[in-house]
């Protein structure tokens, strides 16, 4: 029996990464007076670490050795991240990214079916809020049983530990949800937390390995828009409904 569906947010609800975070680490890093620039390229590899603040020490240890990072290096990276975090939420906030397709129709179609929702997510709460907000309106935060983001739990995605935090938190058992993910990293910390997942990939996640995802499309689509089968079986179905999260259930 499907009770709820668990969403994550970047790649999956919105297309939030190459326009979005990318654009606003760059905005950051030339604030702080940074040469860094990261292309979509970069950003494409950088994305294997989740976590903004996480990323930025990668980026340092990989790619910018030579870097003379100061001593308190911790907090240079978390000044840095909060700038990142308020250039990310006004690009949110000028309405620069819509939600994916089919996301909003899935929404509300769980809501009319009783079917409860959340949010498992790695990027910080105000830019998961903030894209609600501009996209389904400030009362669509309410729609959702919870918002579980970032640093709320100690280990990031691929770790499952946002996907337990939610279930124990709302006391659901695994086998009553259905993990919608974008990326390796994201079906791994579902499938760790022994839920099903359906993946939408985006052009950063398409060359991902998604074994063990319960189906793999290209979006959620639409009744006039079909969506791509990439794995597993839509028993007919032509956008993903809640019938069909049913069935991957079943
Ligand atoms: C998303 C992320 C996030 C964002 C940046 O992963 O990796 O780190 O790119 O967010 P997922 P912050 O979709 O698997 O949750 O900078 O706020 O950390
Ligand atoms: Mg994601």
């Amino acid at each position: 029996m499907l009770k709820a569906l668990i969403f994550d947010v970047d790649g999956t609800m919105a297309d939030t990464e190459r326009d979005g975070h990318r654009v606003a680490f760059n905005q950051a890093f030339q604030a702080a007076n940074l040469d860094w620039n990261w292309s979509v390229e970069l950003y494409g590899e950088l994305l294997a670490i989740t976590g903004g603040k996480e990323r930025i020490r990668h980026y340092l240890e990989r790619h910018n050795p030579t870097f003379e990072a100061p001593a308190e290096l911790k907090d240079f990276i978390a000044g840095l991240h909060a700038a990142k975090t308020d250039r990310y939420c006004n690009l949110l906030a000028e309405g620069r990214i819509p939600l994916r397709t089919g996301v909003e129709r899935l929404l509300q179609e769980a809501r009319a079916a009783g079917i409860r929702l959340a949010i498992a997510t790695t990027t910080t709460l105000p830019n998961v809020t903030v894209l609600l907000e501009h996209t389904l309106g400030k009362e669509s935060l309410d729609w959702f049983d919870i918002i579980a983001a970032g640093d709320i739990v100690p280990a990031k995605k691929p770790a499952p530990d946002i996907y337990i935090h939610v279930l124990e938190k709302m006391g659901w058992a695994p086998d009553e949800c259905l993990a919608l993910e974008d990326s390796e990293n994201g079906l791994a910390s579902a499938a760790q937390a022994n839920l099903k997942t359906a993946i939408t990939i985006n052009d950063y996640t398409r060359t991902h390995k998604f074994e063990g995802a319960a189906l793999v499309l290209d979006c959620f689509g639409e009744p006039d828009a079909p969506f791509q089968v990439l794995a597993g079986d839509t028993a007919g179905s032509e956008y993903f409904s809640v019938d069909l999260a049913r069935s991957l259930l079943a």
